[in-house]
């Protein structure tokens, strides 16, 4: 028998695996542990959650959830299945048997976007049918080297991202309808990108109060994405995803799971609001 007892790694060829995972607290089985045991299994979480933010290109996200759908949740990134799945299952034990239940979780994929503007079509379109710039000229040279690095930064963090620590989290899953006429995937891809690119300009005006990461989930979880939005204000949450209902991508196209709500805190301010 082969007994090669190597993990084989399973890391994407580009971009990371993304873990959302919300849990419910068994308040009865705390409360039947001692007060050394508690102290014990906090300290376990928290160094654990050291473990997984020291682990290179990886991010753990730890947030309160609003309202009794969960009480916590956890957002991982990281290359490797094996390595996600491994701190899942921890994560999922770190406060003893039976403390934490999982009640809603998604895997996704970081991904670049098919519908990202190239470098072709922004000489093209914007620079010399908008602005009427010449091809050689220095304005032209000067202004896509600014594209491509401005490409370059987006790309890395559509594949790469590193959150921020804004307080307010959102996650929900979605998908792109799939019937009658309006089935997204027998459209033209011509048709796509420009439904897209009104999409994006809606987004664009949220710069600077969402940050949004939109991961894949198509043969991975139940839904096409998984979105993930950060935030300082909620209401700019609740006025984006209105805003977006509007806009023909999500008008005609869109199909939505649960919404759920967090709050990014420090362990021990988590510790505290969790009632541990
Ligand atoms: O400029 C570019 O080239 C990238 C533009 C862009 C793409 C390709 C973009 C911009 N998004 C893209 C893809 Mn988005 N996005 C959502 C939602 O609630 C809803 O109705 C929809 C959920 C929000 C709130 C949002 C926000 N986006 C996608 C995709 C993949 C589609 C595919 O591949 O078919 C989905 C599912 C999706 C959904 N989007 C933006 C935003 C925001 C805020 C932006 C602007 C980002 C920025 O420029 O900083």
């Amino acid at each position: 028998m082969n007994e090669d007892r190597q993990i084989h790694p399973l890391v994407p060829r580009e971009g990371w695996h993304v873990m959302h995972l919300f849990y419910h607290i068994d308040h009865g089985q705390w409360a039947l542990l001692s007060g050394e045991e508690r102290r014990e299994a906090k300290t376990n979480l928290t160094e654990l959650v050291g473990e997984i933010r020291a682990t290179p290109d990886t991010h753990l996200l730890a947030f309160s959830i609003a309202t009794p759908k969960a009480d916590l949740g956890f957002m991982l990134l990281t290359p490797d299945l094996q390595v996600a799945n491994q701190y899942e299952k921890q994560l999922s034990l770190s406060l003893g048997p039976d403390i934490l239940t999982p009640v809603y979780s998604y895997l996704s994929q970081t991904e670049s976007s098919e519908y990202t503007t190239t470098r072709e079509q922004y000489a093209e379109e914007t620079l010399v049918a908008g602005k009427g710039l010449s091809p050689g000229s220095h304005e032209y040279e000067s202004a896509l080297a600014e594209f491509d690095e401005r490409m370059a930064g987006y790309i890395r963090h559509r594949l790469y991202p590193v959150l921020p620590d804004w307080p307010a989290i959102c996650f929900y899953p979605m998908s792109k309808r799939r019937s009658g006429t309006d089935n997204w995937y027998s459209l033209p891809f011509e048709e796509r990108k420009k439904l897209m690119a009104g999409h994006a300009r809606t987004g664009r005006t949220y710069s600077g109060r969402i940050l949004q990461l939109i991961t894949g989930s198509t043969g991975l979880d139940e839904h096409e994405w998984g979105v993930t939005l950060l935030a300082k204000d909620t209401i700019d949450i609740k006025s984006i995803v209105y805003e977006m209902r509007f806009d023909e991508v999500s008008a005609r196209f869109a199909e939505f799971g649960d919404f759920y709500i967090g709050m990014q805190l420090p362990l021990d301010l988590l510790f505290r609001r969790l009632c541990l």
